[in-house]
């Protein structure tokens, strides 16, 4: 067994009692009330799912395991000659709730390269797929194609599953998932962007700098795909993505089905594909100015023409944050600290649109956040390097997401979390409830 999975089997074994007294001893603490807003609005705000990952507050904005991204920036062991720590050891954090000693980080390493080949028949099925498909259908695809590896799925058919192993069978499908995803996704770009030119994976870089490398990028980039990645991993459990992973994995379809529908969901222009879509705004915006520097005033006109035709201004609102997400600040900091980017005249613009944007969607009145989410940010920094292609964005979320979403459904199995089963209710139901005050 791994130091990892070791360390993770203790940190199991050491919980399974505090749920199963809250279940037997506390199980009718009432902790919520449904209102009818809520029921029709989506379960907006309702507390129903319970994960120890990440937590987000609507003002101060996500933690991972109790740390706010700049702690656990500055708590994790750094990738060699940088200022960000590596992905592998944010998943060490991310499943374990410990930051992990340069050793610990580098078995972590070690286990990757190992579990990182992906199966040739992976990328037959991709090269059959016609080459305008999305590239998130590719990602979809490819870790569908993959289920057939799954460990999980094989304990289940294999006439000894039980309960309390489950999670061990989870947590290799999980990590063989985050270790291939970002060499399926680079697969992905160099097949539908650089003309099907693939690159090898070089077995002495870490996860990010491996991906920079697959993808044809500058040493600059590295620290790029490491920050993306792991800001992009989790926000707690209620968001598509994340709930879709848990809800599919609940059922114990395992982690390939599971990832796989919670990528479908990351796909949606509210999720995910926001960050697509920012560029894709500003696109047109620039269109527009036909030359012109774009101004506090051009800006607000634009705003609200997109809000004036019915439209959502991509990269901004939350469902739960009410302040600026600290995922758009760390990458603006990025920005802000790196020379060319600061300067660059895409960066330029969407600070013009945060200074504007907020004025606008608060007169607007209808969003109960005008401030910036992720997806805001996001797309500027891989513009600056050259990944242009910004329907490729979502595919980026996507590898970092599915640290937060294996990490999740392991601990779920661990935990032993029963099927999700929420209860519907008619509309003739609710007009009587309403009826009745
Ligand atoms: N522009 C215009 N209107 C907006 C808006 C925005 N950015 N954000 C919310 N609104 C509108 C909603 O459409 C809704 O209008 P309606 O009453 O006519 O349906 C109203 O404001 C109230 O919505 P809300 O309670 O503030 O937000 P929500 O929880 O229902 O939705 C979200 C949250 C993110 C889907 C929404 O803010 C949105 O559509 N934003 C733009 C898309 C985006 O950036 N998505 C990425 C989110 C982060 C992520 O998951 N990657």
């Amino acid at each position: 067994m791994s130091q990892l999975k070791e360390k993770l089997q203790e940190k199991i074994q050491a919980h399974r009692p505090r749920i199963t007294r809250l279940t037997k001893e506390f199980g009718s603490v009432v902790i919520d009330k449904v209102d009818i807003g809520q029921c029709i609005g989506g379960a907006r705000d309702i507390r129903c799912l319970v994960t120890d990952i990440s937590y987000l507050d609507p003002q101060e904005g996500i933690r991972f395991r109790g740390k706010t991204i700049p702690e656990t920036f500055e708590a994790l062991p750094k990738a060699a000659g940088s200022e960000y720590p590596t992905v592998e050891s944010f998943w060490y954090f991310l499943l374990t709730g410990e930051v992990p000693t340069p050793d610990q980080v580098k078995a972590v390493e070690a286990e990757f390269k190992v579990r990182q080949q992906v199966p040739e028949y992976v990328y037959t099925a991709l090269r059959a797929l016609p080459r305008d498909s999305h590239p998130m259908v590719m990602l979809s695809v490819a870790i569908m194609t993959m289920q057939k590896e799954s460990k999980f799925c094989g304990f289940y058919n294999s006439g000894k599953f039980n309960k309390m192993d489950a999670w061990e069978y989870v947590y290799e499908d999980a990590s063989d998932i985050v270790a291939r995803i970002p060499v399926v996704a680079a697969f992905i770009y160099n097949l539908k962007y650089r003309g099907d030119k693939q690159v090898a994976i070089d077995q002495n870089l870490d996860m990010g700098a491996n991906f920079a490398h697959m993808i044809g990028q500058s040493d600059q980039y590295k620290d790029v795909a490491r920050m993306y990645f792991i800001l992009h991993s989790d926000h707690e459990s209620g968001n598509v993505s994340a709930h879709t992973t848990h809800l599919v994995h609940s059922a114990l379809s395992d982690p390939y089905y599971a990832y796989a529908a919670g990528l479908n969901g990351l796909a949606g222009p509210l999720h995910g594909l926001a960050n697509q879509e920012v560029l894709g705004w500003i696109m047109d915006f620039q269109k527009k100015l036909n030359g012109a520097e774009p101004t506090k005033e051009n800006v607000t006109k634009a705003l609200w023409d997109t809000l004036n035709a019915g439209q959502v201004v991509p990269g901004y609102g939350h469902a739960v944050l009410r302040k600026t997400d600290p995922r758009y600040t760390a990458q603006r900091e990025f920005c802000l600290k790196t020379p060319g980017l600061k300067e660059d005249p895409l960066f330029k613009l969407v600070a013009m649109i945060f200074e504007t944007a907020p004025g606008v969607l608060t007169e607007h009145g209808k969003t109960k956040n005008p401030w910036p989410n992720v997806d805001a940010q996001s797309g500027v920094i891989q513009w600056y390097y050259g990944v242009k292609e910004w329907d490729f964005y979502t595919v980026l979320f996507g590898v970092g997401r599915a640290l937060g979403c294996m990490a999740n459904i392991t601990w779920d199995r661990g935990l032993g979390y029963a099927i999700e089963r929420p209860k519907s209710v008619t509309t003739d139901m609710l007009e009587k409830w309403a009826a009745e005050g």
